[in-house]
């Protein structure tokens, strides 16, 4: 008898295990991942929540981590480490080319990915398109960086489907950014096969995508489903990785992919050089680093869970 037999494919099912949930308990905001451990943090308040026509949204302030945004009860960023993902999900793939022009994002309704991608001079239009717009508008009240970055003329910001969207724009960005939730109710569609294809016939000769893809080690089986799709739209898809604090296990992963560069093709060290002054995590020395991966990484960009002994073990306890 399998045990776990009766557990859906992650992905496809839109159940994964497990997933990140949040709650207060306190002076606690609590985020249990599939019951299985718990991240917490001290906070001193909540300064909003509200439901909107996609989901709830939440801001908590904090003494440590300063304030921070939930999605359905997940932490998205805080300020102390938000850049650290941005950085990373928009640095390496722009200095990854020559002259980047035309830049996409999906999701990153925060503006910290457009933020970061309005760094670079020869970027001319930067495309956000996020489904909720209750997202802008409530980080641009809490966030300082949001208003001066959504108020840029290079900034065109487009509420709607992502999916939809890059199903209509073809050949027309140089690099695609996925910052999306993790891979869960609505969501799971950002990390399917059909999605990456569409996203790969967006780019420019050249272009690449970057996305979230989880920890790589607690999230090493959202890893091992999510890599086989993306190697079916795309001729190179590797990962990189770096050190998120308040995501869970604080180590992060994001993909490289794209149908005709690999990431150390081209870097460009002068420009690297100038982004770094203003960046809290990214530098060149990272950008080369960040390629190197643990071996249980490689596992689960082979499609392998590398931890898939304990998992199941939690999974019998917990699921029966
Ligand atoms: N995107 C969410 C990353 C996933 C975080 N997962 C978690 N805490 N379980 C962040 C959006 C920021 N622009």
């Amino acid at each position: 008898v399998n045990p776990t037999a009766a557990i859906p494919d992650p992905l496809i099912e839109g159940k994964i295990w497990p997933t990140s949930r949040g709650f207060v308990d306190g002076d606690w905001y609590i985020e249990e991942d599939g019951s299985a451990s718990r991240l917490a943090i001290r906070v001193t308040g909540k300064l909003h929540e509200e439901r909107s026509p996609f989901q709830k949204l939440a801001v908590f302030e904090s003494s440590c981590f300063g304030r921070f945004l939930t999605l359905d009860d997940v932490v998205m960023f805080t300020e102390r480490d938000e850049a650290v993902y941005h950085e990373m999900l928009v640095h390496v793939p722009l200095c990854s080319m020559p002259e980047p022009r035309n830049v996409l994002i999906i999701g990153g309704g925060d503006a910290g990915c457009l933020r970061e991608a309005l760094k670079h001079r020869s970027v001319q239009k930067v495309v956000q398109v996020d489904i909720d717009e209750r997202v802008t508008r409530v980080c641009q009240k809490f966030f300082p960086w949001v208003g001066p970055a959504i108020n840029d003329p290079r900034a065109e910001l487009i509420f709607a489907d992502g999916v939809e969207y890059v199903s209509k724009h073809a050949g027309e960005f140089d690099v695609v950014i996925i910052d999306s939730t993790d891979p869960v109710g609505p969501a799971v569609g950002l990390f399917l096969r059909d999605f990456y294809a569409r996203v790969a016939n967006t780019l420019s000769e050249g272009g690449i995508m970057t996305a979230q893809t989880e920890s790589p080690s607690w999230g090493a089986h959202l890893m091992s489903a999510i890599y086989p799709e993306m190697r079916a739209a795309f001729a190179e898809v590797t990962a990189y990785i770096g050190c998120v604090p308040s995501y869970p296990s604080g180590s992060w992963s994001w993909a490289f992919a794209s149908n005709n560069r690999k990431p150390h093709d081209f870097f460009d060290a002068e420009r690297a050089a100038l982004i770094e002054k203003s960046c809290q995590y990214y530098n060149s020395a990272i950008h080369r680093a960040a390629f190197a991966l643990p071996n249980h990484a490689r596992q689960a960009l082979a499609g392998e869970n590398p931890f898939e002994h304990y998992d199941r073990r939690h999974r019998q306890t917990v699921c029966s």
